[in-house]
């Protein structure tokens, strides 16, 4: 039996790497074999690709040719990381996919609609997400919360964007969640991190049932 997809979206400092982690730890619990992965990135090439866009080196080229390389990072992935994993049966959950195509080029870099739609048919295809939960903090919130995790370190090339640019993020996840209820759920992710666990754990004991997934025994290092 196929396993299952989850993915995490949002702007900045919202807690999806916190989420999916501990989404992740809750069904291991259960005895769920689970892959954890991130995008950009989540395998050997598409990791390389992130290094360059995170840098900014695409930049330059503009958001249509920055959806082309996140397109082919997701292609990597697809195919190296989240294909065979769902095809064991274990579960995937995803920090980041295809919906940050969607805003971050499409909505926020004013790329085609077309050319995005294109690109997620070509990469993507049936291997659609099961839940995508979206995450929402206001956008104040949101960037202080990334800047303290930061620390020291230097700003990626989305963290250097205005904040009148991660408010219209925030909407357009606000309406991407609108748009596709059947797969999308929002999530007031403004309270502790043990309490936004609980409201992602309620919606997939709904409409996933992990208690009836198949367990799958993870290989042990002799
Ligand atoms: N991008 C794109 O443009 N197109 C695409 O197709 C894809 C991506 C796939 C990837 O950056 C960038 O690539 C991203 C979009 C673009 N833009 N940016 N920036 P990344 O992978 O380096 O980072 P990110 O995905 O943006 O993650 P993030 O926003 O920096 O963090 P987060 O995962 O949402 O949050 P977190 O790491 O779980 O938590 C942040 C801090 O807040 C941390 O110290 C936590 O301990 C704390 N935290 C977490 N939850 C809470 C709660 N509930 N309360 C208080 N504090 C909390």
């Amino acid at each position: 039996m196929r396993g299952r997809f989850i993915t995490f979206e949002g702007g900045e400092g919202t807690g999806k790497s916190t989420q999916a982690a501990l989404l992740a730890e809750r069904l291991r619990e259960l005895g769920i074999a689970v892959e954890l992965t991130r995008e950009p990135g989540g395998s050997t090439g598409a990791e390389v690709i992130r290094h360059v866009l995170l840098s900014g080196a695409a930049k330059p080229l503009g958001a249509e040719a920055e959806a082309m390389l996140f397109a082919a990072a997701r292609e990597d992935h697809l195919e190296c990381t989240i294909r065979p994993a769902l095809e064991r049966g274990q579960w995937v959950i995803s920090d980041r996919f295809a919906d940050s195509t969607r805003v971050y080029q499409g909505v926020l870099g004013a790329v085609d609609p077309r050319i995005i739609g294109a690109l997620e048919r070509l990469v993507v295809g049936p291997t659609r997400p099961d839940i995508t939960f979206i995450l929402d903090v206001p956008v104040k919130s949101g960037l202080a919360r990334a800047g303290a995790r930061r620390g020291k370190r230097a700003a990626d090339r989305f963290e250097l964007e205005t904040p009148e640019f991660h408010q219209k993020l925030r909407e357009a996840y606000l309406h991407l969640a609108a748009s596709e209820p059947d797969r999308c759920v929002l999530i007031d992710a403004r309270a502790e991190p043990a309490i936004v666990a609980e409201q992602v754990w309620s919606v997939v004991t709904q409409r996933l049932d992990p208690a009836m997934a198949p367990l799958i025994i993870e290989d042990v290092a002799p």
